[in-house]
């Protein structure tokens, strides 16, 4: 799932994995979780979160390359959030090959800025996020168009990339997605 901060990736690939019935691995859902536990990966995301920047490359793909080596098992799983930027990426790949898993689609979540800073102060008020305050929103949005909107093009280039208006209601999206996905991978799921 990939996507501005607040396009509904968290949102759709909770629904994305219960429809498919496989593991939803959220990278930021397993930084907040480093943070509630105080380890020392959660100290740095806490602070790098909470300026509204990416955590280091390294140490993201150090977390995940252990979730996904761990029990996911051979049925696969919907990737939320991560990859985040090209090098993300490119360890992705290695990583995958060296696993024998293939990345099947990449479900690209289009939204106008605008409305994403509505939907997150929102969530900020609801769920107590200190990253969802309109400055710091505004810092992720430039974030994503510096160091993740170069991945649009990555994925472009492999022919795995499925553009989905995320504009509407979140059932609209959800039902975006998966017509998108009927399409490009058919009854071969
Ligand atoms: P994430 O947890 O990935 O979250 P997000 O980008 O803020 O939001 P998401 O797109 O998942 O939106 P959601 O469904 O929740 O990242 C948080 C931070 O973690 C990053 O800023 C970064 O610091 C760090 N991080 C994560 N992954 C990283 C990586 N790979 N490398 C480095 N750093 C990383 O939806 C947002 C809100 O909108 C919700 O309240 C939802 O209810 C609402 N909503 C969703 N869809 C809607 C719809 N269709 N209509 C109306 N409201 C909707």
């Amino acid at each position: 799932m990939l996507g501005p901060p607040g396009s509904g990736k968290g949102t759709q690939g909770e629904r994305l994995a219960a429809l498919y019935g496989v593991p939803h691995l959220s990278s930021g859902e397993l930084l907040r979780g480093h943070v509630r536990a105080g380890t020392d990966l959660g100290r740095v995301a806490q602070e790098a979160m909470s300026r509204g920047d990416l955590i280091p490359d390294d140490l993201v793909i150090r977390m995940i390359a252990d979730e996904v080596l761990g029990p996911s098992g051979p049925g696969g799983f919907v990737l939320d959030g991560f990859p985040r930027t090209v090098p993300q990426a490119t360890a992705a790949y290695e990583l995958a090959s060296k696993r024998g898993f293939t990345l099947r689609a990449v479900i690209l979540l289009e939204i106008p800025y605008a409305v994403l800073i509505d939907r997150l102060v929102t969530r900020g008020a609801e769920e107590g996020r200190t990253d969802d305050n309109a400055e710091t929103i505004r810092h992720r949005i430039e974030v994503y168009r510096e160091r993740t909107l170069p991945l649009v093009e990555y994925y472009h280039g492999r022919d795995i990339l499925l553009r989905v208006d995320a504009s509407g209601t979140i059932d609209e999206v959800t039902t975006a997605i998966n017509a998108a996905l009927d399409d490009s991978l058919g009854d071969g799921r």
